[in-house]
């Protein structure tokens, strides 16, 4: 009895020391990685300021799954439409038939990067191919394309030309999960599932450098489905795919979505550095402070309804306002990331009418605001209850964009240190000067009331005696 507690005893020590060993691994520590983070802080060439400067984008879901639109055999699909082919109502070789049926009539790019445009959004990022393997280009390496749909024209190509020509930056989605692929393995057991992985990382790798052939245009990859454990356990093999894609489009940008470390671990490495070039963690979800973004470049990628990407013809729950998502979009630039807002056309190739309300009421505010958005990024003040700081990067211009109106019609400033504001005025009105107030040490009130309902937010630009331009300003890394 006695030997076997201390045996006991002796295990469990041993897997103390184990983990233990390991925690320390995931944890910021200062270890020597083979393929941990590319380097220390943002990058700061001109490709990746162009990109810090967009404010807005859009995100676009489209493929076969828009055809069943969220149901099957008159059944009502409870999860993101895109996944339904992973739903027991729905048979797999029901799903993967539906391409036969694939002919969007209305389709039509320029349209929807017009409308894209006039949103206000400065780049898109279009599914190429999501977890169903459904290409949307004719890829030489697989027959599950758009080429053998009776529509059969290239949608890549379609909508490359014409966001790029409406000057909207393109960015390719691109899954790693491929339901369709053969060799596609979540879990690696067995000697044949190494093989088979093997093959199926060839066939990832040729489609990648395919597209970026193919739409040479294409400004950076948005990887998605990098969570199981066989590509966590590949981190030699991404790296040299990362690499080898960076050469082919100099200045290409990559998220933090694609290679794992020497442990697998997935967006930061072991040293708890962040892999890639922004930070791709925020969807559907955003951060509250400067701190949880870690000085780090982000994106944060947000549905209309709850949770539906591919469209669903039958929204339930809560859908977001225009005024909801214009406050997402300014607290984003506000905490230094970019908004990326999701479209999911359906099958004829039409964008729903709550969508073009929402784009065409974003794109009005944005027509007369933009000002606050491009260029702009976190002015590390205190936080006020009336709404959100922007600062224009260059001009270190500063920016109160007003969501809660107090009923004293005060607005509170607290500045830091030795920093007075000067003037203050609306942004729709710079020739009428609001009444500023110094109350005590770097705290000021803005007096101002508007003799009009507000329906949309309101934005007062702020004048300070520190718009010498002060770099200071530009890039704040948090204390953390
Ligand atoms: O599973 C997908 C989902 O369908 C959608 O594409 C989103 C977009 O960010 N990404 C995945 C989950 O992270």
């Amino acid at each position: 009895m006695k030997k076997i507690r201390f045996k006991k005893f002796l295990s469990l020590l041993f897997l103390c020391v184990i983990v233990g060993h390991s925690q320390n691994q995931t944890k910021n520590s200062n270890q020597t990685l083979k393929y941990g983070a590319e380097r220390i802080g943002k990058r700061t060439d001109r490709h990746m300021e162009h990109w810090r400067n967009y404010g807005l984008g859009q995100f676009i879901h489209w493929g076969v799954y828009a055809i069943p639109g969220g149901h099957w055999k008159g059944k009502y699909y409870p999860g993101a439409a895109e996944w339904i082919r992973s739903w027991k109502e729905m048979p797999k070789e029901a799903y993967d038939e539906l391409y036969k049926q694939f002919n969007p009539k209305q389709f039509n790019a320029k349209a929807w990067a017009r409308q894209a445009k006039d949103m206000g959004a400065k780049y898109v990022i279009i599914t190429t191919k999501h977890h169903d393997g459904f290409c949307l280009w004719p890829s030489e390496f697989t027959d599950y394309t758009i080429a053998n749909t009776p529509y059969k024209r290239d949608i890549i190509k379609q909508l490359v030309e014409a966001y790029d020509e409406a000057g909207v930056d393109v960015y390719l989605y691109f899954s790693i999960i491929d339901w369709n692929h053969p060799g596609y393995r979540a879990k690696i057991e067995t000697e044949e599932d190494r093989v088979a992985y093997d093959g199926f990382k060839e066939f990832t790798r040729k489609q990648l450098l395919e597209l970026l052939e193919l739409y040479p245009q294409t400004k950076g990859l948005w990887f998605d489905g990098t969570w199981d454990s066989a590509w966590k356990e590949q981190a030699a093999y991404v790296s040299d795919l990362d690499k080898e894609l960076r050469a082919m489009i100099p200045g290409l940008i990559i998220g933090s979505r694609f290679r794992p470390d020497d442990f697998g671990n997935r967006h930061f490495d072991a040293n708890g550095n962040m892999m890639g070039d922004y930070e791709q963690g925020w969807e559907r979800k955003m951060p509250n402070t400067i701190e949880e973004v870690h000085g780090n470049d982000w994106d944060c990628v947000m549905t209309v309804p709850e949770n539906q990407w591919g469209y669903h013809s039958d929204w339930r729950g809560h859908v977001k306002t225009s005024n909801e998502l214009i406050e997402m979009l300014v607290k984003a630039v506000s905490l230094g990331g970019n908004f990326v807002l999701n479209f999911g056309p359906d099958g004829n190739g039409s964008i729903r009418e709550e969508e073009t309300t929402i784009a065409a009421e974003i794109g009005e505010w944005m027509n007369s605001n933009a000002t606050v958005i491009y260029n702009c990024g976190h002015l590390p003040w205190e936080k006020q209850d009336w709404g959100y700081y922007t600062v224009n990067r260059k001009t270190n211009e500063k920016y109160m964009v007003i969501f809660n109106h107090p009923i004293s019609g005060m607005y509170k400033i607290q500045t830091p240190d030795k920093i007075k504001i000067r003037k203050a005025y609306l942004l729709e009105n710079p020739s009428g000067e609001l009444n500023i107030e110094a109350c005590g040490e770097n705290k000021f009130i803005v007096h101002y009331r508007s003799s009009q309902k507000q329906t949309k937010p309101v934005v007062i630009v702020i004048k300070t005696d520190d718009n010498s331009g002060d770099p200071g300003i530009r890039y704040q890394k948090p204390k953390i």
